[in-house]
């Protein structure tokens, strides 16, 4: 039995074991990979069951939150489409803060290890946890990853999502903030398309800038889409490649992290 929900700690599919609970809709029997005619037959079932999965996944993202600021870990919650450069960003802002910064990683994928094994190799703690079918990260399996860290008090914990800009929007981890990840190669109507996580978002970082002559990107466009979905979201324009920039995201976690532990930032 675990300490974050009484649930059978095996039942949260992590690195190494093969278990296939926790899929996405996968709740109460209801397989949403059946015919589309079969759930709309039961539309209102489906939306009790959403409304359920949510509210379950809030109660555990309350419980992360206060044992995250209990702890004064500053958790951030990386979201973007697979291939933006989450894995990437993330090994570069560990190789310039970890001397300064303990910092725990936990790494959402439906299969594979490969991400936490990366992030290893910059010497930092990293847990996988594979979503099976599912296609983002919800509160419970991140509590149980947290827990399994055994996270020193005063850390960075940074959480990248599963590659998806979707449903990881409506999914509160606990974090105290998300971070949008667009790259140049994605088109700079995504905060239109998927407003729903711009809206979510703290910061959005532009990643690839280095390939700005190569590709049709209006970088101003891009900006003004997501200050009129987000007025507040604060915008990084940079490449994790080049290094271009970084500085700035580093800074602003940096910063982050300072204004939690002065007691600037309330999470509950
Ligand atoms: N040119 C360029 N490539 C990048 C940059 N950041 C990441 N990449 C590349 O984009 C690909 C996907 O990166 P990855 O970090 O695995 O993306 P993730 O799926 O979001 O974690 C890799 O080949 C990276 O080397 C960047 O700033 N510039
Ligand atoms: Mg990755
Ligand atoms: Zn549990
Ligand atoms: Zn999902």
């Amino acid at each position: 039995m675990c300490k974050v929900c009484g649930c059978n700690h095996a039942e949260v599919t992590m690195e190494g074991t093969q278990h296939q609970h926790h899929q996405h809709l996968d709740f109460d029997g209801v397989d949403v990979e059946q015919p589309w005619s079969a759930v709309s037959a039961n539309t209102s079932r489906m939306i009790e069951i959403e409304q359920n999965i949510l509210s379950k996944n809030n109660y555990y993202a309350k419980q992360n939150r206060e044992q995250w600021l209990a702890d004064q870990i500053f958790s951030i919650n990386f979201i973007s489409s697979p291939g933006s450069g989450k894995t990437t960003l993330l090994t570069e802002i560990i190789l310039s803060i970890k001397a300064q910064h303990c910092i725990y990683v936990i790494e959402g994928d439906q299969q594979t290890a490969l991400d936490a094994m990366r992030i290893r190799e910059t010497g930092v703690q990293a847990l996988q946890v594979n979503t099976g079918k599912g296609c983002h990260l919800d509160a419970h399996m991140v509590g149980h990853a947290a827990v399994d860290l055994k996270m020193q008090k005063n850390a960075f914990l940074f959480i990248e999502n599963v590659g998806n800009l979707i449903c990881p929007a409506g999914f509160d981890l606990g974090e105290a903030h998300k971070v949008v990840i667009l790259s140049v190669t994605e088109g700079e109507d995504k905060p239109l398309k998927y407003p729903e996580i711009f809206h979510a978002a703290n910061l959005m970082v532009i990643n690839k800038i280095d390939l700005l002559p190569y590709v049709n990107f209006d970088l101003q466009q891009c900006c003004a889409y997501a200050k009129q979905i987000n007025p507040e979201i604060e915008i990084i324009q940079l490449s994790a490649t080049s290094g271009e920039n970084m500085e700035q995201l580093n800074d602003w976690l940096i910063a982050g992290k300072a204004e939690l532990q002065s007691g600037k930032i309330k999470l509950l």
